[in-house]
């Protein structure tokens, strides 16, 4: 006897709902958290982990499936091996080189890319048709390495960028205010990293842009405070590394709510690392950073038009300038 007796007239499952799959490179910290929080997510019916560290990477297979019976129904694999990333919809990699303390993100490019040589083709090989999420420092250019090795079209390459930055500016400028950190649209663009640009002109709390707000409530203001505010957001991943040793909650939200919003074909904007060339003014060559994107089901469907002041997009442009010439010194 079966240990289930079928309902005979059940409906049947509805042939519209597709099965989704992501895989996670790289289940360090980062990975953890991220993987962490798109199950409790419920973002993926199907979830493959892959690692070069046999142990670590079948150990926390083991323990997420100890923890299937608290969680939505998600299959959870792992393997050394490429191909148990088959089929996937959306591809996060994390692994890397770890960042020192006090180490800055570009110095890991060297050991990152010689990793990536080995990584990316193995993932474009399985997932023809996935989205390619690079978390990996520094995340411009190996998202940039990324689409080089991929040979996948630039709409389907991304990198998380300054989706992480723009809420750690959130929540400074929410904390500076005492309001919710929901309510503060405000990003960051350009490199992940010591020369990304804060887009002052365009933030807007609650609908009322900032530089307004902060006149009509009497809340003095300058340039230097709120540059300030910027260096404090660079600072403050460096402050989190070298309390703790490595950065894994934020990120872990941040590239969820990624996820959520390309596989659920949300079409929301975040400010994440595309292929910048012939936007905002950046002519000189292919380079990946981060602008306003809108994204979906399908990747980039498109970047927004900020308006931004003479300083801010003359920013912009230095940043993509200080990326272009990391590139022709690696000779990607
Ligand atoms: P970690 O805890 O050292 O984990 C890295 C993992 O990668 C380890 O489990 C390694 O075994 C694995 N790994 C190394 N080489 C390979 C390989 N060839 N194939 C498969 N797996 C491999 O590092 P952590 O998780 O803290 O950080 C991972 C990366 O994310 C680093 O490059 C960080 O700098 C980067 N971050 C990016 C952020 C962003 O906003 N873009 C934010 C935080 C960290």
């Amino acid at each position: 006897q079966d240990f289930f007796t079928p309902i005979q007239k059940a409906a049947p499952p509805s042939p519209t709902k597709r099965h989704t799959k992501i895989s996670v490179i790289g289940v360090g910290n980062v990975g953890m958290a991220i993987t962490q929080t798109i199950l409790t997510q419920d973002l993926a019916d199907e979830l493959a982990l892959v690692d070069m560290n046999a142990d670590k990477l079948r150990g926390e297979m083991l323990d997420l499936q100890h923890a299937t019976a608290f969680l939505p129904r998600t299959k959870i694999l792992a393997s050394m091996d490429y191909s148990v990333t088959v089929g996937s919809d959306l591809c996060i990699v994390t692994a890397g080189a770890r960042q020192i303390e006090g180490e800055s993100r570009l110095n890991l490019i060297q050991r990152n890319l010689t990793l990536f040589s080995n990584i990316i083709p193995e993932i474009a090989r399985y997932s023809p048709d996935s989205i390619l999420l690079i978390v990996s420092n520094p995340v411009d250019v190996l998202t940039y390495a990324a689409w080089k090795l991929s040979g996948l079209p630039s709409n389907r390459v991304i990198g998380s960028g300054t989706n992480l930055d723009s809420s750690r500016f959130r929540f400074l400028l929410a904390d500076h205010l005492d309001i919710n950190a929901q309510d503060v649209q405000a990003y960051i663009v350009g490199e992940h990293g010591d020369s990304s640009v804060a887009l002052w002109s365009s933030i807007s709390v609650g609908g009322v842009p900032i530089l307004s707000y902060l006149e009509r409530q009497q809340i003095p203001y300058e340039e230097e405070n709120l540059e300030n505010i910027r260096k404090e957001v660079v600072q403050s991943a460096y402050e989190v590394i070298s309390l703790k040793g490595y950065t894994s909650w934020a990120i872990g939200y941040s590239v969820a709510s990624l996820a959520r919003t390309i596989l659920r074909d949300q079409r929301k904007i975040h400010p994440v690392s595309v292929l910048a060339k012939g936007f905002y003014g950046i002519h000189s060559g292919d380079v990946f950073l981060s602008l306003p994107t809108q994204l979906g089901r399908s990747g980039v469907l498109g970047v927004t038009n900020v308006q931004l002041t003479d300083m801010e997009a003359q920013r912009l442009r230095d940043s993509a300038e200080t990326l272009l010439e990391v590139q022709s010194q690696l000779g990607i």
